[in-house]
């Protein structure tokens, strides 16, 4: 049944997060009428979900925040090196406070299907909530790891006890004092939460399919006088961020990491260790290009992981050696090695012994039954893709995007699909962002898809649409530079191999923030080449 009411606004946001309420507050800043749909029931995207025991985020809080905003950015005062979920909440909060964006946002609504009506140029967009809209321009700032997944074994429902995912955590405090509790998945959601999980709970069992590679977060309180010297500088340093590789500035490595010394090499490492999460992957030219030099890094990290974990067995069991380190996202922890040395925490290795299902007690795997009163999903998310084929859009001559991506996502600049006009994505496969610090890929998607707008509708146009010559030729590209490196060896989420039945290809561009963006401004300063844009056959009547 057609919905009862149709709200027609310039354009519609779907997903009020980071990337949504900047895209809100830029089209607004060009006299578009937008509205937002979060199917939360609050603002912050990924920071409004993750409320698991130890979110944080593994990019520093000076970094991690708008630009946008001299003012802002000036008076927010961060408390810890790597912010909290908590304090990363009420941050969003208050930018949607200070910049009047609540009012643009419709909370508890999902978006489920968009239709794009050629002849009038526009979008008729779908939500659970029984309403519709009627919108010029569709942003799909729907976030890439945002579709939890749950393991694909018989038996996930049938589970007893209390069940978690730490991508949808329940908003009061969960209480683990006393029980027995597992978790199952290691990557950086397990890796923050397990060692706080492990001082409450009586017994504490991890089921690790893939270790993964981890470094000491160093966290720590930010002292007032160096928070004070970096907003004082804050513009030379945000700009360092943009033109950087990952949207965090480093220095820049001249030499590979084979034609050093093994105690230079060593000295190196050591000096990266525990100061951000990209040092030491960008130590030396070659890290990520060449499976030798990747392997010194390797290796670093699982003797420092020998050197922290007293069993030896265990020790072994926690060493990645299948994916060259990088090529799944590392991670920053605290304690987190060192909570295996405790009694009441067990390790069980999903390699030796594989997940056979769950049972109304607990974990079963091919060797034996695990009874436990939690369980603790901490096993990722269909990334990337999920969100965006969660919804049926369905573009030009009624082509679905599900079948446009059925061999996998094809994007120009991760930003749109060609017979999908202005329908856009912000950090869309094909985007630098799974790989960078996500907040400069956020601001920069944004402002370029607000500039790009702005350049249409000043030329009278409403409707912009990648070429598919444009999509091709950046797809190509974007297959190129990945596959030049060691991310494709990896079964990563940015590979889509977590994920049985997704196609399995290089999802990220890891040409580098920097490289990127110089790439979109040099289109925007050419007006734009790879997309057309135009009116609409039928202009609607007024
Ligand atoms: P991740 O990084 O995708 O980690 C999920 C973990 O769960 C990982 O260890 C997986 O093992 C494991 N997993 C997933 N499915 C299964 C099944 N079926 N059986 C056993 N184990 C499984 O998600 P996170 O939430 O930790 O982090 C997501 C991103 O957020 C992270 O990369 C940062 O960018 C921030 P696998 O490695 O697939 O063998």
């Amino acid at each position: 049944p057609r919905p009862a009411t149709v709200t027609t606004v310039d354009a519609l946001v779907v997903g009020a997060g980071l990337a949504g309420l900047y895209m809100l507050h830029r089209l607004r800043g060009l006299g578009l009428d937008t509205v937002v749909v979060e199917a939360g029931d609050g603002v912050g995207g990924t920071w409004y979900w993750n409320r698991y025991p130890g979110a944080r985020c593994d990019v520093e809080s000076l970094e991690y925040s708008y630009s946008f905003s001299t003012e802002l950015e000036q008076e927010w005062e961060w408390t810890e090196k790597y912010p909290t979920q908590p304090e990363i909440l009420r941050y969003v909060e208050h930018v949607a406070d200070r910049f009047g964006l609540r009012d643009g946002v419709r909370l508890s609504t999902s978006v489920t299907a968009a239709h794009w009506d050629d002849a009038r140029g526009r979008w008729h967009v779908t939500t659970d909530a029984g309403d519709a809209y009627d919108a010029e321009q569709l942003v799909m700032a729907t976030g890439c790891l945002s579709m939890a997944k749950t393991p694909e074994v018989p038996g996930t429902d049938s589970f007893a006890g209390r069940t978690f995912h730490t991508g949808h955590w329940p908003h009061e405090k969960v209480d683990f004092t006393g029980r027995r509790v597992a978790v199952i998945g290691t990557g950086s959601s397990g890796i923050q939460t397990i060692p706080m999980i492990a001082e409450e709970a009586a017994e504490l069992t991890v089921f690790q399919r893939t270790p993964n590679f981890s470094m000491p977060a160093s966290n720590r309180p930010l002292d007032p006088a160096d928070q004070a010297e970096r907003k004082r500088t804050y513009r030379e340093h945000r700009q360092a961020a943009r033109t950087s590789g990952f949207g965090v500035p480093v220095e820049a490595a001249t030499q590979s990491a084979l034609e050093v010394s093994d105690a230079e090499r060593d000295a190196r490492y050591e000096a990266a260790w525990g100061v951000n999460l990209v040092g030491l992957l960008s130590s030396y030219t070659d890290t990520i290009v060449d499976r030798a030099a990747n392997d010194t890094a390797a290796e670093f990290v699982r003797r420092k992981i020998r050197e922290t974990v007293t069993d030896p067995q265990v020790a072994e069991t926690l060493s990645p050696r299948d994916h060259p380190f990088g090529t799944k996202r590392p991670c920053l922890d605290t304690n987190y090695y060192a909570t295996y040395n405790r009694d009441h925490v067990h390790l069980v290795d999903l390699k030796a012994t594989p997940l056979a299902e769950i049972t109304p007690r607990g974990v079963r795997t091919s060797e034996r039954e695990y009874e436990v009163d939690d369980l603790v999903f901490a096993t990722g998310f269909d990334a990337m893709t999920g969100a965006l084929l969660a919804i049926d859009v369905v573009g030009r001559d009624g082509a679905t995007l599900r079948e446009r991506w059925a061999d996998g996502p094809t994007t120009n600049l991760g930003l749109q699909v060609a017979g999908f006009p202005n329908l856009w994505m912000i950090t869309g496969p094909g985007s630098p962002s799974v790989l960078s610090n996500m907040m400069v890929s956020i601001e920069q998607h944004v402002d370029f898809v607000a500039d790009c707008l702005a350049y249409a509708h000043d030329r009278g146009e409403t409707v912009v649409e990648s070429t598919p010559e444009a999509e091709t030729e950046w797809t190509e590209h974007v297959r190129v530079v990945g596959e030049a490196t060691l991310y494709p060896q990896a079964n990563s989420w940015y590979m889509g191999s977590n994920v049985p039945g997704k196609p399995r290809r290089f999802m990220a561009y890891i040409g580098g923030v920097g490289a990127y963006r110089e790439h979109c401004d040099d289109l925007a300063a050419r007006g734009y080449p790879g997309f057309a844009f135009s009116t609409p056959r039928a202009v609607p009547a007024p």
